[in-house]
């Protein structure tokens, strides 16, 4: 596994952002897991998770020209990317919106730089069935700006809805779904896939991997 992933999966179980136990998703489902970007909540463990993030975007070889983050939880890491790459010698403008709109002072949902005419990388934290990003790729659209790719910090690799499929169909994630339709690269810091190799090399992790095994099992896509 490379290096930036298991730096992030150690700085998320760290950070508490990464738990076990049982928990209902936005979806419904019942998930052994829950991954909460909420707890990287200093300045120190937001600069370690920009540090993998621009990692796994370099990596990935994305060009993009703008980062944009999602409200509400983008919103600091998109910011908190920018930082890093300020430090890597990149100045990139970053923009965000704001879920209601403002009729006063700037108004608008929009802040920060102007989207208009650039390559955007979307900056969020977690695709389950796609429906925030979903958002995102609109509000860029219509504000002009070029969707470049993806990048969030995990990927759950989970086939979206309640969709029956026939045994010979394949089973695509959200974000399989996500990059084949809007022809998007889609860069995961890691996947469930990953956190189960990881979970793998750790005897105390034993029980909690046959819990996450049993769930890609019920909703986890074709690899
Ligand atoms: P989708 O919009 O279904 O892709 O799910 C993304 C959202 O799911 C996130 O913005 C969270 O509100 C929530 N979520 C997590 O934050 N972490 C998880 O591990 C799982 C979910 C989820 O509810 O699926």
């Amino acid at each position: 596994m490379s290096d930036h992933r298991t730096r992030f999966l150690e700085l998320a179980l760290r950070a508490d952002a990464l738990r076990f136990g049982e928990f209902t998703l936005k979806s419904g489902r019942h998930s052994p897991y829950f991954f909460n970007a909420g707890q990287f909540n200093s300045g120190a463990t937001l600069a370690e998770l920009a540090r993998c993030y621009a990692d796994a975007v370099d990596a990935a070889g994305v060009a993009f020209d703008l980062l944009f983050g999602p409200a509400y939880k983008g919103i600091p890491l998109a910011t908190a990317l920018a930082c890093e790459y300020a430090g890597r010698g990149r100045d990139l403008p970053v923009a965000f919106n704001r879920k209601e709109a403002k009729a006063h002072g700037e108004g608008g949902t929009l802040i920060g730089a102007p989207l208009a005419g650039r390559r955007v990388l979307i900056v969020d934290d977690v695709i389950t069935a796609g429906t925030a990003i979903r958002e995102a790729l609109a509000i860029i659209a219509g504000a002009g700006g070029q969707v470049a790719g993806i990048v969030i910090a995990l990927d759950r690799q989970e086939v979206a809805g309640g969709a029956t499929l026939a045994a010979d169909q394949i089973r695509r994630s959200a974000a399989q779904t996500v990059a084949i339709e809007q022809g998007l690269p889609v860069v995961a810091v890691a996947t469930l896939g990953d956190l189960l190799a990881y979970t793998g090399g750790s005897a105390t992790l034993a029980t909690q991997r046959q819990r996450l095994l049993a769930y890609r099992e019920a909703y986890g896509c074709d690899t």
